[in-house]
């Protein structure tokens, strides 16, 4: 059964932008999946270490039939592809982040795996792009997004427009 996935992007290294348009690419091609819908871009501060360039972010709409984990080794195979590794610094700079914000009406608890994604209730840079492809969205445990939405502020997000992408 196809499940709609959001898909929460990011980067901060190696001209961000760059990194978050060829994942748009890849996510397209993968297979037994739809790319349904991609929000603008974001520039965020760093959440976490404040020695780190800013963020650029977005989220993806996709129509899978690929299990969860068979759609998380994509993920990661597309963030090797474009050059992630992996540091020992939690929420570190890094090329590209691909994370699985929802996945249908499914919450997963797995060593790999845990959904929704841990924090994305209280993160601007997730809300708000989510919120640009689906604003009708109730979380699994019922929550709507607009609720989050309404606890959460806009400081330290930028849309960006198509002039202007770093
Ligand atoms: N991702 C992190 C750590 N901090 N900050 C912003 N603004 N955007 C991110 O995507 C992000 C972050 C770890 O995944
Ligand atoms: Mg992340
Ligand atoms: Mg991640």
């Amino acid at each position: 059964m196809m499940e709609r996935v959001y898909i929460g992007l990011g980067s901060n290294l190696a001209t961000p932008h760059t990194q978050l348009r060829s994942a748009l690419v890849a996510l397209a091609a993968l297979p037994h999946t739809h790319l349904v819908a991609q929000s603008s871009l974001y520039a965020s501060d760093p959440l976490g270490p404040a020695d780190q360039p800013r963020y650029v972010n977005a989220v993806a709409a996709l129509d899978t039939d690929l299990s969860p984990l068979a759609l998380l080794d994509a993920l990661q195979a597309i963030e090797l592809e474009q050059g992630r590794t992996r540091k020992a610094e939690r929420w570190g700079p890094r090329t590209l982040d691909l994370d699985i914000l929802l996945f249908g009406k499914h919450q997963l608890d797995e060593p790999r795996l845990t959904v929704p994604h841990y924090h994305m209730h209280a993160r601007a840079f997730v809300l708000y792009p989510l919120a640009e492809i689906a604003p009708e969205l109730h979380l699994p445990d019922g929550r709507a997004l607009a609720e989050l939405l309404s606890a959460c502020t806009f400081t330290g997000l930028e849309r960006l427009n198509e002039l202007r992408q770093n």
